[in-house]
Formats: C-alpha cells, sequence, structure tokens
C-alpha cells in the first residue's frame, strides 16, 4: 500500500506535513476514504469484468483434446473447463460471481461421486447419452435439458453413450469464494449398479414434473429446486405459445417478437437455485429486444438460431454454442438473424443466468431499459 498526495480541488493541498501523515496512515496499516472513494463508492457499478465471447466450435475442439489427455477422477473431479474473464485477473471467473465451464466425458466415463455448498446446474446445447446421477437418482441429459442442482446434494456423472458428450455448467463458485462459505466433501468412489440405469424420466420428475401439480406427500425439504430435469420439449411449447398468443392479442410476451420463460422451484415458484436464476429467450426472426441494463452479471449461451448482440461496446454475430458475458450494469440487446444454416422457425434461442436472486436478497436489485430506470 502506498498512499499518493493527489492534486485535485476536493483534496488536502500536498505539503510535507500532509506527506509526513499519510506515511504514518500507512505505517499503522490505516486508509483514509478521501482517496479511495472515486474506486470504493463510484456513482453507479463499474464492473471488473469485460464483455466477452467465446466461440463453442472452438470450445468443443479443446475439451475434446482434453478428453483424450486428462483422466477423470478422485482429486481433479471433473474435465471441466470454465471461461476466464479476461479482466479478472486470469482465474476462472466468467463474472465476479459466476462460474461457467464445459465439461466432458467420454464413452462409458464416470465422473465420481462428490457434494458441495456451490449451488449447480447443468445445460446441454447438443448430445445425449449423459445421467447426473443426483442423491442416486440418474437424470438423463438432452439437447435444450436444464438440470439445477442445489447446493450440498450428492451427485456423480455417467456417460453411457458410445460418443462423447459435452455440456455447460454453470455456479456460484466465484460468490462463495468471495464470500468464503464453501464445503466439500467427497463421496463414494464408484456410484452402484442400480444407479446406472438410464430411464427416460428421473424420479424427480415423476414426482415434480408436473404443471401447477404438487405431491400433497410433502417430501424432505432440499436447497433449490426438488424437480431436477426442465425438458427441452415443456420450454420450448411454452415460448411456442406465448408468441402465438401474442399473434392472437394475448398479452404474455416481454415485447413483440420477444418471448421468455424462467426455470421455477415448484415448491415456491421463485428461482430454482438460491444464487442464480435461470430463463430461456425465444427472439423471432428479425425481432430485437430494447436495450436493457442491471445490476448483477450475466452469462448467455445461444441455445439455437443466429444473431446479433450487444454488450456495452462490444457487438458480435452468434451462433450456436457461442457463450458471452454481460457484465453489471452494462446495456444488453439482442437480434434474430435467421441464416441459411439455421433450423426451422429462424429464431434466435437464447439461453441465460445471472447472480439476481442474490441481488433482489439483498435489495441491491436495480435496471433500465433505454434509460428509463426501473
Ligand atoms: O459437475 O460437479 O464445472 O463440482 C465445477 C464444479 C462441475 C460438477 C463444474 C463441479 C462440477
Ligand atoms: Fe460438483
Amino acid at each position: 500500500m502506498r498512499l499518493t498526495v493527489v492534486d485535485a480541488p476536493d483534496q488536502p493541498t500536498p505539503s510535507d506535513e500532509l506527506a509526513e501523515l499519510y506515511r504514518g496512515f500507512e505505517q499503522e496499516l490505516l486508509v483514509p476514504l478521501w482517496t479511495e472513494i472515486g474506486d470504493l463508492m463510484p456513482p453507479h457499478p463499474r464492473s471488473k469484468a469485460v464483455p466477452h465471447l467465446w466461440r463453442w466450435a472452438g470450445l468443443l475442439e479443446l475439451a475434446g483434446r482434453a478428453g483424450h489427455l486428462v483422466p477423470v477422477g478422485r482429486g481433479g473431479e471433473r474435465r471441466a473447463i470454465a471461461l476466464a474473464n479476461p479482466s479478472l485477473g486470469g482465474r476462472p471467473f466468467a463474472t465476479p460471481t459466476l462460474w461457467a465451464a464445459i465439461q466432458y466425458l467420454m464413452p462409458g466415463e464416470d465422473a465420481p461421486e462428490h457434494r458441495h455448498t456451490q449451488h449447480a446446474f447443468r445445460f446441454v446445447v447438443e448430445g445425449e447419452g449423459v445421467w447426473t446421477v443426483v442423491g442416486q437418482d440418474p437424470v438423463p441429459m438432452g439437447r435444450g435439458d436444464f438440470l439445477p442442482q442445489g447446493g450440498w446434494n450428492w451427485h456423480a456423472h455417467h456417460n453411457a453413450a458410445d460418443r462423447p458428450m459435452a455440456w455447460i455448467d454453470g455456479l456460484d463458485i466465484p460468490f462463495q469464494y468471495l464470500t468464503e462459505s464453501q464445503f466439500f466433501e467427497f463421496g463414494r468412489d464408484a456410484i452402484s449398479d442400480a444407479e446406472r440405469i438410464t430411464p427416460d424420466r428421473s424420479r424427480s420428475e415423476r414426482l415434480w414434473g408436473h404443471p401447477g401439480l404438487r405431491p400433497v406427500s410433502a417430501p424432505a425439504a432440499q436447497t433449490g429446486s426438488p424437480l431436477l430435469r426442465y425438458a427441452w420439449a415443456d420450454t420450448d411449447r411454452a415460448l411456442t405459445d406465448q408468441l402465438e398468443l401474442a399473434d392472437e392479442g394475448y398479452p404474455g410476451v416481454l415485447e413483440p417478437g420477444h418471448a421468455a420463460v424462467r426455470y421455477t422451484n415448484p415448491t415456491t415458484a421463485g428461482d430454482v437455485l438460491p444464487t442464480i436464476r435461470a430463463e430461456m429467450h425465444r427472439i423471432r426472426s428479425g425481432a430485437e429486444t430494447a436495450p436493457s441494463r442491471q445490476t448483477g452479471s450475466a452469462v448467455y449461451q445461444v441455445f439455437d438460431g443466429s444473431g446479433r448482440v450487444t454488450v456495452g461496446d462490444r457487438s458480435w454475430s452468434v451462433t450456436r454454442g457461442d457463450l458471452f458475458v454481460v457484465p453489471s450494469w452494462v446495456p444488453f440487446s439482442a437480434r434474430s438473424e435467421a441464416s441459411a444454416s439455421d433450423s426451422d422457425s429462424g429464431a434466435l434461442d437464447l439461453f441465460t443466468f445471472n447472480d439476481a436472486p442474490i441481488f433482489e436478497a439483498l435489495r441491491l436489485d436495480r435496471s433500465s431499459v433505454e434509460g428509463k430506470d426501473a
């Protein structure tokens, strides 16, 4: 620490005595507010993170090479490769609060059982064949499926297929690193044969996966949603219905040509995880979202279609699988631009997750749309 005498109107006049005072502060490990206020208490958030884009093709290629070179086992635990925001000091942090990684499992491979306080989810942009075993309940993973997994649940992954599979993980690892709240335990080294079954639906879905219906026998409470898989067919139908209703003059869409759904905990109707919000947005071909910003950071992955996204002063053409970061209070907008290689509708489907539950719990949530404060 080295205090400097700042020559500015709101600062004391430099003098030998002032310099001596500052040396005294230093020796006693004291820092006055007046030299730090601009950084500590800015008029609005100035994120340390920057907008950044990672191309899916590049991630997948590197993950595939790791599949051949790096074993999965006790200690390393997961073949997960994290996005490191270029301005967060090389740490594996996509944003100051969120971890985002591509995870890769070779055919027949298992990732061993463990549990941790970090809240997590998996999202699948392509492929199938992996089952995540949460608390001994095998949960299938396929394209478009979202699998939340609240902290402290035992979990392992196993690839029952004859092809490698990749997906993305989202966790609150950086937030828990900052808050020094982490606990971690190893589970069994191998899951049992009874957990190696590959059912189409997990037990959690059979119990909790019926719209608007919850079992009257309230089972043991767990952290986060008890529903462990939100299947793509349901998400897709919800978005299709929203857009069609708008055409019929019914309310429901966020803005013209822009439908969105939030993954929720069926026991509370609130967010699926205590620290992470997750949503799927569909922007109709040719439609554009209004630029908006909020406190807190987000990660997006293009699920389908292609388009142009703008994050602050950065703008990229994006396509299936591409991942990008929206830092706190940086404006974001997206435009759907159908390209010849896109499947069916030409809509841009964007999966996104963010740290909004933390900000809302602490009353730190603020947003504005095109300059209108909310
Ligand atoms: O799959 O259990 O990307 O514990 C980071 C930490 C994945 C996992 C990650 C984890 C996992
Ligand atoms: Fe884990």
